[in-house]
């Protein structure tokens, strides 16, 4: 393809290569990802909270080959290749983070077997998670003052539906709604390193709102899911670049510029 991003680091590195060295090997559940995927670290971290037998395949999804785009016509990650049958070597294709995650959930749900549940059995709370899990990255292009502006908004009013005293958005529990936003708060840091004083988070003070956004990130900094699934935070740095400079010509990128969907 002619717009292929080819400065990108094309492997996992720190913890996220070790963990995907001990899922090298040949199992019928696979996840294909990008190490540097938010999306991908949603189902990523979803295998790891539930110790779900698995094989990790990076693959770089710019570059399209034929037997990905076989399995997911869109050629994103993740994809997740599900045994047709236990016997059987035949895949049945699984896309789009949010459903990937539920999907682990729905059919790893053996308590003891997978640890608690990340989805609250309340019908209520559980249509209340799908609300927040259901959470949209902006996706027109503006000035870094009403970025600031539009991510505190967002910031605000996700801290304003967490439970208290916490840490995680459910109070006590952990769940698909921690897993979905972590990518994202786990890049946050980023901004500041391309445009210094960019995120304008303040530092201080532990009340209200900005303490409880506070409690909830430290305690995704201390979740092993989270950081088992992260690369040197240098590559981030490298492969984030051209979003910064707005020069990549991924979909995702064009479609940012654009002021499109995201794909
Ligand atoms: N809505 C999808 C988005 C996945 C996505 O955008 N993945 C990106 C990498 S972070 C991708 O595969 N991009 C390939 C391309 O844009 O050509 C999801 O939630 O899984």
């Amino acid at each position: 393809m002619a717009n292929v991003d080819t400065s990108l680091p094309s492997e996992t590195s720190g913890a996220a290569a070790r963990l995907a060295a001990r899922h090298a090997d040949e199992y019928p559940l696979k996840l294909y990802g990008g190490w540097f995927c938010p999306f991908v670290q949603r189902a990523w971290i979803t295998l790891c909270e539930k110790k779900i037998p698995h094989q990790y395949v990076e693959i770089n999804p710019y570059k399209k080959e034929p037997e990905f785009l076989e399995m997911n016509p869109r050629g994103l990650v993740p994809t997740l290749a599900v045994p047709a049958s236990a016997r059987s070597k035949q895949q049945k294709p699984l896309f789009e983070s949010a459903i990937i995650c539920e999907y682990l959930e729905d059919a790893y749900s053996d308590e003891a077997k997978y640890g608690p549940a990340l989805l609250p059995a309340d019908p209520y709370e559980r249509a209340r998670a799908r609300l927040w899990i259901d959470h949209h990255t902006p996706e027109k292009p503006y000035s870094i003052e009403q970025a600031r502006d539009e991510l505190h908004g967002h910031i605000k009013r996700l801290t304003d539906q967490m439970d208290s005293p916490g840490p995680w958005f459910l109070g006590q529990e952990f769940s698909l709604v921690d897993i979905s936003l972590a990518p994202w708060a786990k890049r946050l840091w980023l901004i500041d390193n391309y445009k210094p004083g960019g995120l304008g988070i303040p530092k201080e003070g532990q009340d209200g709102i900005w303490g409880r956004w506070r409690t909830w990130m430290e305690a995704l900094e201390n979740r092993q899911s989270v950081n088992d699934t992260w690369s040197d935070d240098e590559r981030y740095v490298l492969a984030y670049k051209r979003y910064a400079e707005d020069t990549t010509n991924s979909l995702v990128g064009q479609a940012t510029r654009q002021g499109k969907k995201l794909p």
